[in-house]
């Protein structure tokens, strides 16, 4: 079998409510060069029994890993994507469970890493823009747009939306070094992925980092009830924030 082109994480805890099995199902039927990998995140519900039938429905297109306990989703994805670039694709991603942005847009993600081969990282972008169907709540879209803007100064880079769960990259070594320790901002991984990247060498010759992230705006984004979000995470998002651009930035 060759390896597949690209390999989707999806970190899941306590999703029985809100996973469409049917539409994953139909998704890895349809796009037979991506490979879904799912993480259980120590779930107590039925999660972990509805993963196994997908996995036994779908056995070369599924894989399930189950977390024994409760990591949150920085290390449920960190260990999706460890798992994901053992399997030697072009390309590993990771997409929330709740599929806030559908499993079509997949196709601009694919589309995009082809046509740029020096792009290693495509982040979704939620920006509400005219033929795109972005739906968010207003609370989360202004606090998020405040912080898009702390990242933005702290990191000193032009990115408009850095939490949107849905993100392609490209399987390489830099890719690998992103992952390879613990994440300290278990609420915005994310950001710490990106200073992690800013802060590799870029290489003799190669273009430097900050060129070789590309932000695709999703053509559409629906807030999903049943987040575990609070507003209250906000700020500790904020301290996370401060402490990345300690680490990283000075
Ligand atoms: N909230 C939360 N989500 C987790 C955890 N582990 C994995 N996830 C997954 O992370 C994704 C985003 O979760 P969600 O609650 O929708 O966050 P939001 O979209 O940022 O409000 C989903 O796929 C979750 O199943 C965890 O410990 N807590
Ligand atoms: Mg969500």
């Amino acid at each position: 079998m060759s390896p597949p082109r690209l390999v989707l994480v999806v970190p899941c805890f306590d999703e029985e409510a809100r996973l469409d099995r049917q539409a994953f199902l139909d998704f890895s039927a349809s796009r037979p060069s991506v490979r879904l990998l799912f993480v259980d995140d120590g779930s107590r519900d039925r999660t972990p029994g509805i993963l196994e039938g997908m996995k036994a429905e779908a056995p070369d297109r599924v894989d399930v890993i189950h977390l024994a306990a409760n990591q949150g989703k920085a290390q449920a994805v960190r260990e999706g994507m460890l798992a994901a670039l053992r399997l030697e694709p072009d390309l590993v991603g990771f997409w929330d469970a709740d599929l806030s942005t559908p499993l079509n847009a997949i196709d601009d993600f694919l589309a995009l890493a082809a046509k740029r081969p020096e792009i290693d990282i495509i982040l979704g972008s939620r920006v509400m823009l005219m033929g795109r169907d972005v739906r968010r709540e207003a609370w989360r879209h202004y606090l998020g747009r405040a912080f898009a803007t702390g990242v933005s100064l702290s990191l000193n880079l032009p990115v408009y939306d850095t939490q949107c769960g849905a993100k392609v990259l490209r399987a390489n070594e830099a890719t690998a070094a992103l992952f390879a320790k613990p994440f300290h901002s278990p609420w915005i991984f994310d950001v710490e992925m990106l200073a992690r990247y800013l802060a590799l060498p870029a290489g003799p010759g190669a273009p430097a980092r900050q060129s070789r992230i590309y932000e695709l705006a999703v053509p559409a984004w629906h807030h999903v009830p049943g987040s575990k979000l609070r507003w209250t995470d906000f700020l500790r998002a904020v301290w996370e924030l401060a402490y990345i651009h300690h680490t990283y930035r000075r």
